[in-house]
């Protein structure tokens, strides 16, 4: 069976390919995007055997995106193909501030997952159970979902991993901001941005973080090229600086940070070591147009997590 479970939304995403505005644009280019299902394709290009928990319709789309991800070593066994809801869309809309995303996603087939999604035996054995901030935002029913995996009741030997991934075009930030701060407190493991964080509830380092996050055995407050620190309940930070890249679009960096991350707690890594397979597995994405990217070879990996702090820098 699986050793990780990733559960979320995953969207088509239709990108205009000239890089101009969505308005003006006469042709588009079709992806797949969904936060968790980046995670589990990361985890999987880094070896782990991963399953992607989800709903999708009956649709070309739903089977594009199951596709897609089964193709990039996730086991898509655990998704479930809802006739009853289509599955979800999103456009980019890229302009000079930036790429604001539209979603098509209210009554999506994934917002209807619920605990019972997390029923399968299947999902008993996994050691890490992987959940994002934007389920809390789909339903009604996803909020249950996310409550009943965060109580410990869908796997009850694992550790439950929690991004806060916050969505501006979901929900505005008073509503979201408790919600995920709630949310996030209940989870073994936290990742969140500082500038997220800083949106979400003010806080503005990462030791304000983890004092509004009490719960949570590791948190990890990611700081973009600055660098990211784990803050363990117990014992001191870990900070490791983010090397330097080209970035070309950041989209699922956040994801592939979290893959790598998470691969190092699989293999029982130090938190240095840890963050530093966060960094690696998220540079190659940062570098290139699409939401996942291959992972970086394995053999220069073993080497850069030997380096010296100064070799790293
Ligand atoms: O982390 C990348 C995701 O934001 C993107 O793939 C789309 O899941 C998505 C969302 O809900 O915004």
């Amino acid at each position: 069976g699986p050793e990780v479970a990733c559960v979320g939304e995953t969207m088509v995403v239709l990108t205009p390919d000239d890089g101009g505005p969505l308005q003006h644009a006469a042709r588009l280019v079709v992806g797949v995007g969904g936060a968790e299902s980046n995670v589990a394709t990361g985890l999987a290009r880094l070896g782990h055997r991963v399953a992607w928990v989800s709903r999708v319709g009956d649709d070309p789309f739903g089977r594009r995106v199951v596709a897609e991800i089964a193709a990039a070593g996730v086991d898509v066994d655990l998704v479930t193909v809802d006739p009853a809801a289509p599955t979800g869309v999103y456009l980019k809309d890229p302009g000079p501030a930036g790429t604001r995303v539209h979603y098509h996603r209210a009554g999506s087939a994934a917002s209807r997952l619920g605990p019972a999604d997390l029923a399968d035996p299947r999902l008993a054995g996994v050691r890490l159970l992987h959940l994002s901030g934007i389920t809390a935002a789909l339903s009604d029913s996803c909020r249950d979902l996310l409550a009943h995996a965060l109580g410990g009741r869908a796997a009850p030997g694992a550790r439950v991993t929690f991004d806060v991934n916050h969505r501006p075009a979901l929900w505005p930030v008073e509503r979201a901001a408790p919600v995920l701060r709630e949310l996030a407190d209940r989870a073994d493991v936290v990742l969140v941005g500082l500038d997220e964080a800083a949106t979400l509830w003010g806080s503005a380092d990462p030791a304000a973080v983890r004092d509004l996050l009490p719960g949570p055995e590791l948190l990890v407050v990611k700081d973009g090229p600055v660098g990211a620190t784990a803050l363990p309940r117990t014992g001191p930070a870990v900070f490791v600086p983010a090397r330097p890249v080209d970035v070309v679009e950041p989209v699922g960096a956040g994801d592939a940070f979290a893959a790598g991350f998470l691969a190092g707690l699989l293999r029982g890594a130090d938190l240095r070591s840890c963050l530093r397979l966060g960094h690696l597995t998220a540079a190659p994405v940062l570098a290139a147009p699409g939401d996942t990217a291959p992972p970086p070879d394995p053999v220069w990996t073993t080497r850069a997590l030997a380096w010296t702090d100064r070799e790293w820098a």
